[in-house]
């Protein structure tokens, strides 16, 4: 996957208060392409194998039943500087220190349950994006 993408989840927690509209509004107005996306939902394995890198920490079980516990969107989105451009739409990792107008800040209710997924370099939105598509899912 080239460096100008980044991979995208909707989260649990978002998709049952309703905001999956409103956010994909926003990443659009935001100047990001959609390039491929899907409703689906993760099961406890998977989430635990997507967030395999913080299986040491304290809050690993509850991600993992968090994120497996309703649908998801998954998306791969493509626009210049997209991995840093889009942390930066989606705000800090605690909506209580996310900036005024983010995704986090507008749409999520806890560090936990933050609304939004957002890859945090080039060559994990590349792992990321793979993770959840096949080349063959891909529209540029
Ligand atoms: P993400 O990977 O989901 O885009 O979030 P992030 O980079 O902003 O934050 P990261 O440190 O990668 O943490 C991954 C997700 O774990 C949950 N979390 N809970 N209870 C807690 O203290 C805590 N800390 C992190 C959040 O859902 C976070 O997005
Ligand atoms: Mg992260």
């Amino acid at each position: 996957m080239a460096t100008n993408r980044t991979f995208t989840m909707i989260k649990p927690d978002a998709v049952r208060n309703g905001h999956i509209g409103a956010i994909l509004e926003q990443i659009n107005a935001g100047g990001f392409k959609i390039v491929a996306m899907k409703y689906t939902k993760l099961s406890a394995e998977k989430a635990g194998e997507f967030y395999a890198v913080h299986a040491e920490r304290p809050f690993y079980g509850e991600l993992v039943e968090f994120m497996s516990s309703g649908p998801i969107v998954a998306a791969i989105l493509e626009k210049d500087n997209a991995v840093a451009d889009f942390r930066t739409l989606i705000g800090a990792t605690n909506p209580a220190d996310a900036a005024e107008g983010t995704i986090r800040k507008r749409f999520a209710t806890s560090i936990g349950e933050n609304a939004v997924h957002g890859s945090d370099s080039d060559e994990n939105a590349a792992i990321e994006g793979s993770f959840h598509f096949a080349g063959t899912d891909v529209f540029a």
